[in-house]
This record gives structure tokens, C-alpha cells and sequence, in this order.
């Protein structure tokens, strides 16, 4: 169990020469900074304390040498450590807050910090402080990247606050130890039903996340069976309460998932109504059962109405009704709900074909605007229909001008590869983010809706499913982590480029060989495309082995009840989405957005079917048709797959572990193979269908 890859806070030993030349750069200037660190005398929060010990063991790690801790200056250069309330009690160095202008501390907010580099009084030191402890906790990672990563060479003056509130992430992990499309082994937090006793890797997570700023974590899957459902009693809270304790050490509030049905399946009620009094006494109950174990427990994210999941329609009652009824239980206690979007029909008659999945969510909850308690936060997936490779973004972000609201991504992979695939998820997520929806007029931006600053929604943020399981890498895929580390630097701060965080991962979990670097860098910034070439093409998503969700299955969700077509036949393809004549999903976006999509003029390529049905001798923008476009990218896929194995191959091995090298081989070789398959099958199942032949004479059959 103890037996697992650090991850990008290994800390390798940065050498003062040979290796790793940029780093020992930073090092070899700040060295004298690091030996000694003071802090403020009678602090003694566990969070505090969390900082002080990454501090010290970070350091220690990078140089080799152990920091010495004390509350009063000894030496002319040292560390100041501490929350913008206690560095004025420093000896006799006002070490902060005259450094800090009032406006710079106000932007700091509650979890923010500063890193500067102050000289006073014949002393010259390096002050990381937040207002809060979890601030100071976020300020003392970054100065651990910036000695990691050797960016540390340039002038040390930084003040940072996160741009989001929430900053979540959901296990679907089971209490039977499975993980519901989990691609990393078993759960880290549950073994035969029960909450695990040995609480090592929760606690290496709990770092990681914390590491990357992450402040709330729901622990168990949304499809909440019968064990999970008595997480929330006194049989299980206890156990539920040390996980609790661990991620608290790290800043992080825990959250569970509920069963809506809960009072039904444990509380002897007859019914789950959230508007019958019986229904509502016994959800205040379970609310203060558990703030009794755990006084700052989070709250409760919810998936009802939902592929089969149990909810308030049952009862004739809307989402509101249901939500509403909870968040009245956890109001008193600060608790929040987590209400989830994604309830759709999963019966439709796909011979009938008239209901677009695409449109549910925005049909469900958009009308109930204003009716949400404001303890209840709607969570939206990025897009409208799952998690594909490729989709527009869900026009119902900002469309709710009173309900609070927030995003939710998937870090693992279920359908871009299934970490054995390299898919390096970041600039897909920042499309999303940035993508400006106009519900405001012209800025307003998903990541702006997302953080309250388009509607003043009381809470919001970015939550999304983790790709974490019990391999020793975490991730499954070695290059996976970069999705995981990425998540949270992206919710600290959106303007980061897709690249920069790239690079800052592969530095500071590889070292700064440039060869290396570079080959991972390119890997990684290729890879989305890359998988989006080979697999279904242009926006029209599914496509896969249905329930598996990986490899190729052209018609494997087309006469099923899923809602999840692409109308392909001898003349064209793809979904028609326009409001003339189509399923009218176009217009629920706002103005020029919605005829941007419902025009076949304007429509980007990369969405075309997800909006139109065409012929396959349509001509793209691009120039090519429909059909060409699939047979062309389909083999650029596959080739670039060969040109990253081949780079892979000229690296020298000395460069890299033998056991992180071979791996990451091993897994391209797997997906090379598998890229051949979806371009055989794909290329070949067009060609079969149109009858058209590829330009270049490469497909047969
Ligand atoms: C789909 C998954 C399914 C999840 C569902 C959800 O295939 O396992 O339960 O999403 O988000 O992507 O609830």
C-alpha cells in the first residue's frame, strides 16, 4: 500500500551542477534563503502546521539539507513564513504586513498568498504568507514548484488568490473497492465495503490535491448503491470522519454523495418526498448526525432522476423541490448541495427519435430559475451530452441568472482513451472555459460564469471526476497525472496556457532535461487532436463499445435507447440540431451563438455533426469533404501515434528511470494499436456506407 509514486511532488534532489541546470540555477540563489525558517510564535493550527512540515521536507528533499525551524531571527537571510495576522510578531521584524500595500492584501481573499523578497534592516529574507492558513499552505507549494521547476532565478515578488470558490474533485469510487470508470486499479478509499484502516495514500492524495489548490473532495460515487447509502449514518460516520480529518490536515472539505431514496431504503419512511414533513424531519436528522462527526463537513452532491437513479420526479415533485428539501437540512450548518444536471431520458424508443438528449438539461432547469434555495449549487458538465472528445459547451452555463452554478469536468479518461491512451485533456477544458456564451452580452465567459463574476451567484466553482486509483502511479498511464495536476492548476488560475502547465508538470516530475522535456511537452500538447483524429469525427461523438466505452463500435449506441445517434446512412451523416428542421437544441443558445450553430455556413467544422446531417460530399471550411476529412484524419492519427513512439525511442535512456520509460513505451505501443483499429474500422465503415473512394487510394475493402 505504502508502495506508490510520489507524482509530481517526488522532490528529487536538485545537484548543484550537471543535471538539472536550470534548477540548481534557483537553487544555488535561493540557497541561502533555505536554511533557516522563522515563524510566528504560538500558531498552532493543523493546517499551519501541514505548511511548516511540506516546507521543511520539501527542502530538505530539493537540497539535500534539513532547514532548521525557529520563532526569532538568527541570520541575515531566512524564510518568514506565516498568516498576515502573525508575521508582525516576529522578533523584531515587522516581516509583512507594512510589506503589503492594503490593496494587495485585500485581493489575497481568504485563500490567497504572497512570496516576496524583502530587505530591511540589514536583513534580506523571503516572506510566504497568506491571510489564512490554507493560504499560506497554497504559498508554500508554489515556492516548492518554483525550486522545482527553477523558475525561482527571477525576481521573488508574487501575490496569487484563486479565481474559484470551489475547487472540487468526485471520486466514483464504490465502498466494494471498484471505481465507476476508474482506469488506475481499486479505490484508495474503500476495501470490502468498508472505509479503508490504513489511511496512507488518502493522505498522499490529500497532498496532491492540496498541492494544486484543491479545497473540496467528494468521496464516494454519484450512483450511490445500497452500502454507500449509510455513509451519512451513525454506523459509518465515524470512519467517514477520520477521511474527513486527513483532508482537513490538508485544507480540504469532504462532501458525500447521497441517495435520494435514502430515507426509504434506511429510515423505515414510506415514500422520499422531499415535500412530505416526515421526509424532511428525516434528512434534518442524518444532517445533524453527521455535523456532529464532522463540524465542517461540506455537504451533499446529488444525482437524481438520472439513469435510473431515484428523485423527486417519482413523487411528482420538480429538482428544485428535491434540492431545496436538502439544502434546508444542511443550512443551518453552512452545507452546501451539489445538485447535478445531467438527467436526461436513458429509455428512449430510438426508433422514434424525437427526443434530443442534447437539450434535456436546459430543458429541465432552466425554467426553475430562482426557485433554488441558496445553499444549492446546479453542477453542469462541460457539454450537453457526456464527456466525449468532442462537444459545444452546455448553453445552460449562465442561462440561470439566479441559481448558482458550477462545471464539472472529467479527469478520467472514460472517453478519450481510458488512460492507456496519452490525452492530455487541459486545452479541451480551457476551450470550455473559454467559450463566451453572450448571456450577458459579448465577455460573458464560461470560466467567468463559473467563478460568479457574470451572475453574482452566492457559490460557485469548477468540480470534476478524478482519475485516481491504487496503481502505484495513481493514474494508470503515467502521462495521466498531467490531467489530475493540471485540473488544479487551471482553477487556480485560468489564464495559465495549456502549455505552461504542461511544462511546469513534466519539469517538476521529470527533471529539466531538454530532450525529455520537449518530447513530453509535444506529446502531451499532440495528444488531444491526435485522439480526436482517429476516433469519431467532427463533433459527433459515441461511436465507442457501448457500456465499455472503449475502442471502436460505429453502430454500437445507434439503435439503442441511449439518445446518442449519428444518423449515419449511404447519403450523409450527423445529427440534425437546427430549429428549421431539426431538434431546435441551436437555440437555446443566445443570439449570435445560437445561428452561428444552426447555420451550415457558419458551423465550425470540429462541431458539424454535432448540429447537421450532411452529405458526405459536403465541403468543409477546411476545403475537403465530409468523407475525405474522415479518411484523412483518421490516418494522421495513427501516424502521429508512430512519429510519438519513435521520438519516445531516440530518447536516451539513461535520461529517464527504466520503470517510467518502459511504461510510457508500453502504453503508446498499446495505443498505436488501438488507433489502427479505429482507423480501420471507421475509415472502412464509411467507405462501406458512402461508397466513395479515399483520394489517395489507402482505403480498401
Ligand atoms: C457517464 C458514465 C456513468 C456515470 C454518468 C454520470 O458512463 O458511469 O454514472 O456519466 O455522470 O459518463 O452520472
Amino acid at each position: 500500500n505504502s508502495n506508490y509514486d510520489l507524482a509530481w511532488l517526488r522532490y528529487d534532489k536538485v545537484s548543484a551542477d550537471g543535471a538539472g541546470r536550470e534548477q540548481s540555477l534557483a537553487l544555488q540563489q535561493l540557497q541561502g534563503y533555505l536554511s533557516n525558517i522563522v515563524m510566528a510564535d504560538g500558531v498552532s493550527s493543523q493546517v499551519f502546521r501541514t505548511a511548516i512540515q511540506e516546507l521543511t521536507k520539501g527542502i530538505g528533499s530539493l537540497t539535500g539539507e534539513q532547514p532548521s525551524l525557529s520563532h526569532t531571527v538568527e541570520a541575515d537571510r531566512f524564510l518568514a513564513v506565516g498568516t498576515l495576522e502573525d508575521t508582525g510578531n516576529l522578533g523584531h521584524l515587522p516581516l509583512l504586513n507594512d510589506s503589503l500595500e492594503a490593496a494587495e492584501a485585500a485581493r489575497l481573499g481568504e485563500e490567497g498568498y504572497v512570496i516576496r523578497e524583502v530587505a530591511r534592516e540589514g536583513k534580506d529574507y523571503i516572506v510566504i504568507a497568506g491571510r489564512t492558513e490554507k493560504g499560506l499552505l497554497y504559498g508554500v507549494f508554489h515556492f516548492l514548484r518554483l525550486l522545482q521547476t527553477g523558475q525561482a532565478s527571477e525576481a521573488l515578488d508574487l501575490v496569487e488568490a484563486p479565481k474559484y470558490q470551489l475547487r472540487m474533485v468526485n471520486q466514483w469510487d464504490n465502498m466494494d473497492g471498484s471505481i465507476e470508470r476508474g482506469y488506475a486499479g481499486q479505490s484508495v478509499f474503500y476495501q470490502d465495503n468498508k472505509i479503508v484502516s490504513d489511511l496512507t495514500r488518502v493522505r498522499q492524495y490529500a497532498r496532491m490535491l492540496a498541492s494544486v489548490g484543491i479545497n473540496g473532495i467528494a468521496i464516494n460515487n454519484v450512483n450511490v448503491h445500497e452500502v454507500e447509502t449509510k455513509l451519512i449514518t451513525p454506523e459509518l460516520l465515524p470512519d467517514v470522519a477520520r477521511v474527513a480529518d486527513v483532508f482537513r490536515d490538508y485544507g480540504i472539505r469532504l462532501y458525500l454523495s447521497v441517495n435520494f431514496a435514502a430515507p426509504l431504503e434506511l429510515g423505515g419512511t414510506s415514500t422520499a418526498d422531499p415535500l412530505e414533513p416526515v421526509v424532511q424531519e428525516w434528512w434534518k436528522e442524518r444532517a445533524a448526525d453527521i455535523y456532529r462527526y464532522i463540524a465542517d463537513f461540506g455537504g451533499f452532491l446529488v444525482k437524481a432522476d438520472s439513469e435510473n437513479r431515484p428523485g423527486p420526479f417519482t413523487y411528482g415533485r420538480d429538482h428544485a423541490d428535491g434540492a431545496n428539501m436538502l439544502a434546508e437540512a444542511l443550512e443551518p450548518y453552512g452545507g452546501l448541495v451539489l445538485w447535478r444536471c445531467f438527467v436526461y431520458d436513458c429509455h428512449q424508443d430510438w426508433r422514434d427519435r424525437k427526443t434530443d438528449r442534447a437539450r434535456a438539461a436546459y430543458d429541465h432547469f432552466k425554467p426553475l430559475d430562482g426557485r433554488f434555495k441558496d445553499n444549492v449549487i446546479l453542477q453542469i458538465k462541460n457539454g450537453p451530452m457526456d464527456f466525449q472528445v468532442r462537444e459545444p459547451v452546455s448553453p445552460l452555463f449562465g442561462a440561470m441568472k439566479q441559481t448558482n452554478q458550477m462545471l464539472e469536468f472529467q479527469i478520467t479518461q472514460e472517453y478519450t482513451g481510458q488512460q492507456r491512451h496519452v490525452c492530455y485533456l487541459i486545452p479541451q477544458w480551457k476551450e470550455v472555459l473559454e467559450f463566451d456564451t453572450l448571456c450577458q452580452g459579448e465577455g460573458s465567459k464560461v470560466k467567468d460564469i463559473v467563478a460568479g463574476q457574470v451572475h453574482p451567484y452566492k457559490y460557485s466553482g469548477i468540480t470534476a471526476v478524478s482519475s485516481i486509483g491504487d496503481d502505484y502511479n495513481w493514474t494508470g498511464h503515467y502521462l495521466a497525472q498531467s490531467n489530475l495536476y493540471g485540473y488544479g492548476r487551471l482553477l487556480w488560475n485560468p489564464e495559465l496556457s495549456a502549455e505552461e502547465i504542461a511544462e511546469e508538470w513534466t519539469n517538476m516530475t521529470f527533471g529539466d532535461d531538454q530532450a525529455v522535456v520537449n518530447t513530453i511537452l509535444d506529446i502531451l500538447m499532440e495528444s488531444w487532436p491526435t485522439y480526436e483524429n482517429y476516433t469519431s469525427p467532427l463533433g459527433v461523438g459515441w461511436m465507442v463499445v457501448p457500456h465499455y466505452h472503449y475502442g471502436p463500435d460505429v453502430d454500437g449506441y445507434e439503435y439503442s435507447k441511449w439518445g446518442t445517434y449519428h444518423f449515419a446512412d449511404r447519403d450523409g451523416i450527423g445529427v440534425d440540431r437546427t430549429q428549421a428542421t431539426g431538434t431546435g437544441y441551436s437555440a437555446q443558445y443566445v443570439g449570435a451563438n445560437a445561428a452561428l450553430y444552426d447555420s451550415l455556413e457558419t458551423c465550425p467544422d470540429e462541431l458539424l455533426l454535432f448540429f447537421h446531417h450532411v452529405p458526405y460530399t459536403h465541403v468543409l471550411k477546411s476545403g475537403k469533404t465530409v468523407i475525405q476529412h474522415i479518411y484523412d484524419t483518421h490516418f494522421a492519427g495513427v501516424e502521429q501515434v508512430e512519429q510519438w513512439i519513435v521520438r519516445w525511442d531516440a530518447l536516451e535512456k539513461d535520461k529517464l528511470d527504466q520503470q517510467r520509460y518502459t511504461h510510457v513505451k508500453e502504453r503508446l505501443l498499446e495505443q498505436l494499436e488501438s488507433a489502427k483499429h479505429w482507423r480501420d474500422v471507421i475509415n472502412t465503415y464509411f467507405y462501406r456506407k458512402s461508397g466513395i473512394q479515399d483520394q489517395h487510394n489507402r482505403v480498401i475493402y
